[in-house]
């Protein structure tokens, strides 16, 4: 019933301020990702690793480090990422840093242009990954990659799917955001992107703000998770790069999770920013794989949700 899925690595750091985010991939695959989810009866296949330029560990150039190799391991992950979605599988990109969500999402909005489908991204971040050249304190182009996706960056990643801009503002919705750059911010609002902050989230709880953000898909709407392991509190995610206090707990993870799979249009998926080397005891990635099951409907003793009312 549930779709197969092809679980693609992607190695690399090159968009990130810390290295070791390239051993992420490894890290999912250890903590038992492929057999968590056969025990949920899908059926799953590896597909390895993507290859990509190594990375130079260089200072930015015009506001970007690391341009050219950022656009050839995008373009790596586009075209594997839009291969499982022609095969009729739902991918699982292994990351590496967020940045590779521009290739990743820019396939499954040239996907859903092709088949006719509507797109809702979910992005689950710490961070808003709205920066713009002149806008980014750091340079690092995984905090850019939702306005290279809208259209706004540089050419070469902007048109990675073919179609400028690959999405509209309107079909994201931001959970557990944090920590937004003064620029950043002033530009999240200009153009209008709906985000669930932790504000939000403390204030109305995650189930209200997991209610909204799925509200409006139906039958038609392909829902890609863009899911950055920061998302997470430190005290239970410290494999991070960028660990930002005060994010979900372990509980509040697990329903935004749990909510995600009960409105069963879960079509394709990004694990993003898992840091072995800042790790303890790969506890981050195993938390990680915990999540995901709970994503493909693990967790409750109640399979109906209309009881739980
Ligand atoms: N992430 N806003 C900071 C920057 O350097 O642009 C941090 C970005 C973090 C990126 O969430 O993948
Ligand atoms: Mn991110
Ligand atoms: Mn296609
Ligand atoms: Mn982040």
């Amino acid at each position: 019933m549930t779709r197969p899925v092809s679980l693609i690595g992607a190695p690399t750091d090159i968009g990130a301020g810390a290295r070791g985010a390239s051993m992420g991939p490894e890290a999912l695959r250890v903590a038992g990702l492929q057999a968590a989810l056969e025990a949920h009866g899908l059926d799953v296949l590896d597909r390895g690793n993507l290859a990509g330029p190594p990375n130079p560990w260089q200072p930015p150039t015009d506001g970007y480090r690391h341009l050219p190799e950022v656009v050839a391991w995008n373009q790596a992950v586009h075209t594997a990422v839009h291969a499982e979605l022609d095969a009729g599988r739902m991918p699982i990109l292994l990351g590496g840093d967020h940045c590779l969500a521009i290739g990743s999402i820019s396939a499954v909005a040239r996907h859903c242009r092709e088949a006719g489908k509507k797109l809702r991204v979910l992005w689950l971040d710490a961070h808003a990954d709205f920066n713009t050249s002149v806008l980014t304190p750091s340079g690092n182009i995984h905090g850019m990659p939702v306005a290279c996706l809208c259209g706004h960056g540089p050419q070469a990643l902007i048109e990675i799917g073919g179609t400028v801009p690959a999405i509209a503002p309107k079909v994201v919705r931001q959970i557990g955001i944090r920590s937004v750059d003064p620029g950043e911010k002033r530009f999240v609002h200009q153009v209008g992107l709906e985000v669930f902050d932790m504000r939000y989230i403390d204030e109305m709880g995650m189930r209200h703000a997991m209610e909204l953000a799925l509200a409006t898909m139906d039958a038609n709407t392909h829902l890609h998770v863009s899911f950055d392991v920061d998302f997470l509190d430190p005290e239970i995610a410290p494999g991070v790069g960028t660990t930002i206090p005060g994010g979900p707990t372990y509980r509040e993870a697990q329903l935004c999770m749990e909510m995600i799979a009960d409105s069963g249009r879960l079509a394709s998926l990004d694990i993003m920013e898992l840091n072995p080397a800042l790790d303890v005891r790969n506890k981050t990635a195993v938390l990680a794989v915990d999540l995901v099951e709970s994503l493909f409907g693990k967790s409750t003793l109640m399979r109906d949700p209309e009881r739980r009312r």
